[in-house]
């Protein structure tokens, strides 16, 4: 059976959505990652980089990166209304949209809500997450142009996990505007949250993402070291 370590305010529900939609068999173990667990010893052996989602999969291998986490089980499950197989044309389109997800727009997300990772002065904060929320705009205005000329999903007619991991994104964002902004996005996230799995996933996000918005205004500049 797959373990999977993930916790609130993570991006562990992507990987569950996964396991969820392909009725794979799992356990899911929490990391409270706002007390600092995921520094702890027991969890650094894990996964010494100390981050979550973490899968282990059934013959005992610890895995991590959320996209390859997702990609991974989609395949050995062959959940190819998820993910396109490795052989069908669409695949090439799949993964550059995962990737450029993974790489581009996830990982701005990434410096938005932890600005004070990135300088050493506290001043800086401000203009940090400025520009990750300018850099994942201009992102999400490429995407909405691809979405317009050739969607409503990344691969055209047909969803995939690439919409869902999209999707989840927006959600941490401030989605109202980004929705108003880009109409073909606005559309996308109508669709995917309209899905039965996906939508109750979406749903708890936005849920989660209010909270964590929360937090921030408490703590501005990072609520986790
Ligand atoms: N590139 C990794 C990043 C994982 C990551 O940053 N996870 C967050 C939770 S969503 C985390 O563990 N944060 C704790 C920290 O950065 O200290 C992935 O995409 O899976």
């Amino acid at each position: 059976m797959y373990i999977l370590y993930g916790g609130d305010f993570t991006r562990a529900p992507l990987v569950q959505w996964v396991l969820e939609e392909g009725k794979i068999a799992y356990e899911f173990r929490k990391i409270d990652i706002l007390n600092g667990k995921h520094r702890s010893a027991e969890f650094l052996a894990i996964n010494p980089a100390g981050l979550v989602p973490v899968l282990i999969t059934p013959e005992g291998d610890t895995l991590y990166e959320v996209a390859a986490l997702m990609v991974y089980l989609a395949d050995r499950h062959q959940l190819t209304d998820l993910a396109p197989s490795s052989t069908d044309p669409d695949r090439g389109l799949f993964l550059s949209t995962v990737f450029h997800i993974a790489g581009d727009i996830q990982s701005e997300m990434k410096r938005f809500h932890f600005p004070h990772r990135f300088s050493l002065r506290r001043e800086d904060v401000a203009g940090i997450q400025d520009l990750a929320k300018s850099l994942v705009l201009s992102r999400l205005d490429v995407m909405n142009t691809r979405l317009a000329a050739k969607g409503p999903y990344a691969l055209g007619p047909r969803f995939s996990l690439a919409d869902f991991y999209l999707c989840f994104w927006i959600a941490y964002l401030d989605r109202e505007t980004v929705c108003l902004q880009f109409p073909s996005i606005a559309r996308l996230y109508e669709l995917v949250r309209s899905r039965p799995g996906a939508g109750t996933y979406l749903e708890e996000t936005e849920r989660m993402a209010g909270a964590y918005r929360e937090m921030m205004t408490t703590k501005p500049g990072g609520v986790i070291a």
